[in-house]
């Protein structure tokens, strides 16, 4: 059941079409000479105007095919039919559990009952997942039926009953350039736009599929998500996919042009957000400027699931409890086709690189603990074990300083379906995405109303590697990344961020 919340202040306005909230941003200005630092409060005066009317939305996986892709089409099915299905433990019924914006709350104050809690969802007129229309490409031409039963995710009954629905969709023929994926790909990838195809042509092909969905399912936006399996990371070359015209060039002359980054200009070029959930480099310095250039929101990289997530917790919870992690060991093994793909090294790489830089920040942040350039050890391990399948196993174990040189050890072992953590998160990037283009922003003294970058940071809650502007700062600790959604949210209504000082309950 959704709540109503409105907003009962003179800096708040509802019109027919838009909420407009007039918000005091504060920051600080800081200067340090030597070890004197001057901090100067500021405050800009800024409007927001949120546009009320939520748009159908349609949303194109790329990989649809996959354990996500099928798993992420078939969650939603069952809650939009509110599905149950018996498992040896009991009835279960579909839900959201693990979406930030439809699982979670945020307090909005205090009242005669109490404090008062809120789904995210509420505060701000959102698309349902329910309501989203999937459509997609995959490499393997298995209709989402029989794709589910081979992922192995979802309950058999539950299967069974969402079977007739998902065996009417097939995805797309896809863009496939053997060389960016394992070799242990090749047996799937029966649904191609032909291996000699034209990288032009193949472009102009995802460009047609795009329209063609919009027009045929009569939705009113489309977001791209890249959900295909991790690519290696692709060079970047001068001339080639440096700058946006080189980048378009490049493709129209066949140069070595990765089917993530294809896909990306596909979508920027057709207008449509574009999500990588993957964690090779798609948004190569061509692509970004191609981006922005538009005026298309991207966002990235690499799905923030499980083990990462935790790290950007408890990395965070060590470092700002003045605890002083030194190694870092991440192990895990998966049976799934990602773990397949996975094992070749190539592919590894690229994931290594995603999960190993979370830390990076809250190090950086305390130089208590951390001489400049100092950090802890961290190793990333990834092992493919057929038998687990889609049921992950991840170890940690985090080493840190305590005081008087004593050590700390904690050791983590998490098991988990992994398709059904990166399910929500894939359903919270769309629907923030698309949130975010209704929301625009007026500094003070500026005639105009701003949007967000297009480099869209504050999906960095969702994503292990978040893709920010160039020179501006790449934030993972999960605290810092939650209040940042929510703060912008509040402001949108007009209400302060949220200080958890709860003064009224302080003083005497
Ligand atoms: P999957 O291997 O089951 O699915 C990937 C699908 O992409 C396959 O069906 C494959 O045929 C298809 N594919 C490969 N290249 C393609 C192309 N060029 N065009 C269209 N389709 C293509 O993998 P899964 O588990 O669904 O994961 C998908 C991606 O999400 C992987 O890159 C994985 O690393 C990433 N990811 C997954 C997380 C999770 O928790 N499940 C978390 C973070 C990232
Ligand atoms: C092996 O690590 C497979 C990967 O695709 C991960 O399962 C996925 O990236 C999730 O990683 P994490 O670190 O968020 O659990």
């Amino acid at each position: 059941m959704s709540v109503n919340v409105h907003i009962n202040s003179p800096n708040v306005k509802y019109t027919d079409t838009h909420i407009v909230s007039q918000y005091p941003y504060q920051t600080t200005s800081v200067h340090r000479d030597g070890n004197k630092v001057t901090v100067t409060p500021r405050t800009t005066e800024m409007t927001f105007s949120t546009e009320r009317h939520v748009p159908q939305l349609g949303v194109m996986l790329v990989g649809w095919g996959g354990n996500n892709g099928t798993t992420v089409t078939a969650a939603v099915l069952a809650n939009k039919r509110g599905l149950t299905w018996r498992t040896k433990t009991g009835v279960k019924k579909a839900n959201y559990f693990g979406s930030l914006l439809q699982a979670s709350t945020v307090c909005l104050g205090s009242g005669p009952e109490g404090e008062v809690n809120v789904p995210i969802r509420d505060l701000l007129p959102m698309v349902h997942p329910n309501d989203i229309v999937f459509d997609g490409w995959d490499i393997s031409s298995m209709d989402l039926g029989s794709a589910m039963e081979r992922a192995e995710v979802l309950d058999w009954s539950l299967q069974e009953q969402l079977r007739p629905h998902m065996s009417r969709m097939k995805p797309r023929p896809s863009i496939y350039i053997p060389d960016f994926i394992a070799a242990n790909q090749e047996s799937r990838a029966d649904n191609v736009l032909t291996g000699s195809m034209a990288e032009q042509v193949a472009l102009r092909g995802i460009r047609a599929d795009i329209r063609d969905f919009r027009r045929s399912s009569g939705v009113d936006k489309v977001i791209v998500l890249w959900t295909a399996n991790t690519e290696r990371f692709c060079d970047l070359t001068p001339g080639v996919n440096d700058k946006a015209e080189n980048l378009l060039a490049a493709i129209q002359d066949g140069a070595d042009v990765s089917p993530s980054t294809l896909f990306a200009v596909a979508s920027i070029l057709e207008g449509c957000a574009y999500i990588n959930g993957s964690p090779q480099n798609t948004f190569v310095p061509g692509a970004i400027e191609l981006a922005v250039q538009k005026g298309v929101f991207i966002g990235g990289d690499d799905f923030k699931s499980g083990q990462t997530k935790i790290k950007s917790v408890l990395v965070d919870f060590l470092v700002s409890s003045g605890i002083k992690p030194t190694s870092i060991v991440s192990y895990n093994h998966l049976g799934n086709n990602d773990g397949r793909n996975l094992s070749a090294p190539q592919q590894f790489r690229s994931k290594e690189i995603s999960k190993s830089n979370v830390v990076d920040d809250m190090v950086q942040s305390n130089s208590v603990l951390y001489q400049p350039g100092e950090k802890p050890d961290h190793c990333v391990v990834i092992k493919y074990v057929p038998c687990v399948g889609d049921s992950k196993r991840a170890m940690d174990e985090y080493t840190s300083e305590i005081m008087m040189g004593g050590t700390n050890t904690i050791a983590l072992h998490n098991t988990c379906e992994d398709s059904l953590l990166a399910t929500p998160i894939m359903l919270d990037l769309v629907i923030l995405t698309e949130l975010c283009q209704r929301v625009t922003v007026r500094p003070q003294g500026e005639e105009d109303f701003m949007s967000f970058h297009s480099v869209l940071a504050l999906l960095s809650f969702l994503c292990k590697a978040p893709l920010v502007p160039s020179g501006t700062p790449v934030i993972n600790s999960f605290f810092r990344q939650r209040t940042c959604i929510e703060n912008i949210l509040r402001a949108c209504l007009g209400l302060p961020p949220q200080n958890h000082m709860l003064l009224e309950h302080k003083l005497q």
